[in-house]
């Protein structure tokens, strides 16, 4: 069986307000090639197919023509399971119609998906978080725990053990139990995958998640995941990566675009993985294309950043401007910048003075507010602030300190 793990895809996602989904369309019509050309099974999306719970029209459009595409006519199976970001209710709600086109959906970790054909392929067995899928004779039973949150995961453990018990346990040691619980469902005759979305830890991490959910009880180890488990293909973290501790067996696919400047330092994929009932899986990768790179651009004064906007006007990224000036950019020259190259997402100034070297704070306390203001504004503006200027705001303080005064 031929399985291609992806994830994360975020579709929706904004980069500082500015849309992303004609990359992501282009990378959708390059993954629906990849997958034709590597002659895949099983597709497995690990959760976070949306950015937001509730995703722009165009952005379910672009799923759900990508996964008729997948499908071709119901040769292929596609498993997806929802991530923190999804709305598992909505995600799965078209999933009567796609069953016809070989798309299983998950919602929760209780869900149980029902039995029966699947495009040309069935799924013969069933219950709270596992399936047991027959494609062209081959066997796979496959744990699938979309997003645990505590409720979702309580929800699935009640009953499992007695409420003390549960009370003491950690999330992880939870998650351990849960995944030891469904792994019982594996057979030796089987293809034994996991697949779920949740922060492992030694996971290196890429900054778009906000993954460290109340002060961090939300990680759990490598340990947690089944031993009999062949493959366990993990959605979350946006970097890919194996998981330490898991014999190389559970990794992150990563998300398929850079999704902001932290993210920009290294390559994105997805893995294919060629599984037998009994063997170690053989996985191969396939890196993805950079569709359009975000980029930061470091110039030493408003002149260069003015000329690299104009030499780059053509050049299809987005950009992160950090200038080093000794004062304050003009609206003019920002236009210049703007005119000259799109998709500027920020413009940073880092200002360097004669003075700048260290501010001494209590040197603050000797001064009045007023000159504190006035040496303020003229490093920043380069002028003296208008007398009214300074006459208006010192007269807003002293409101606003009689009112303090009167409660
Ligand atoms: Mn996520």
């Amino acid at each position: 069986m031929r399985i291609l793990h992806t994830a994360d895809w975020h579709l929706g996602k904004n980069l500082e307000g500015c849309s992303r989904m004609d990359e992501q369309e282009a990378f959708l019509n390059d993954f629906a090639q990849i997958v034709k050309n590597n002659n895949i099974d099983l597709i497995i999306i690990a959760g976070d197919i949306y950015d937001n719970p509730n995703p722009p029209a165009r952005a379910e459009r672009m799923f759900y023509n990508t996964l008729k595409k997948l499908s071709a006519n119901g040769e292929r199976l596609t498993l997806v399971i929802s991530g923190n970001h999804d709305n598992p209710d909505r995600l799965v709600a078209a999933g009567p119609l796609a069953r016809d086109h070989g798309i299983i959906m998950v919602g929760t970790p209780k869900s149980v998906v029902p039995v029966g054909e699947y495009g040309n392929h069935r799924v013969i067995n069933s219950g709270e978080g596992f399936i047991e899928l027959e494609i062209n004779g081959e066997k796979s039973v496959i744990l699938t725990v979309p997003y645990p949150s505590e409720k979702r995961l309580n929800e699935v453990l009640y009953g499992a053990m007695d409420e003390e018990e549960e009370r003491l346990k950690s999330y992880s040691d939870r998650i351990k139990t849960l995944f030891e619980t469904l792994s019982r469902n594996y057979r030796e005759d089987t293809i034994n995958i996991a697949v779920s979305h949740l922060f492992a830890m030694g996971s290196e991490e890429a900054g778009s998640e906000r993954s460290i959910q109340l002060g961090g009880s939300f990680i759990v180890d490598g340990s947690c995941f089944p031993k009999n488990a062949q493959y366990i293909a993990l959605g979350h973290v946006h970097k890919p990566q194996v998981v330490p501790g898991t014999d190389r067996r559970a990794r992150y696919a990563g998300s398929p675009i850079h999704y902001n400047k932290k993210e920009i330092n290294f390559k994105k994929k997805c893995f294919i993985v060629e599984a037998k009932a009994g063997e170690d899986c053989n996985i191969q990768e396939v890196e993805f294309k950079l569709y359009k790179p975000i980029e930061v651009w470091k110039c030493k004064s408003i002149e260069e950043a003015i000329n690299i906007c104009e030499e780059n006007k053509e050049k299809n990224c987005w950009v992160y401007l950090e200038i080093t000036t000794d004062r304050y950019i003009r609206e003019d020259e920002i236009k210049l910048m703007k005119n000259a190259k799109n998709d500027i997402l920020e413009i940073v100034p880092k200002i360097v003075g004669e003075n700048s070297e260290e501010v001494d704070i209590n040197s603050f306390s000797e001064k009045s507010f007023e000159d504190i203001f006035k040496e303020f504004y003229f490093k920043e503006r380069e002028v003296e602030p208008q007398p009214e200027v300074v006459d208006l705001l010192l007269s807003i303080i002293r409101e606003g300190e009689d009112e303090d005064e009167t409660n």
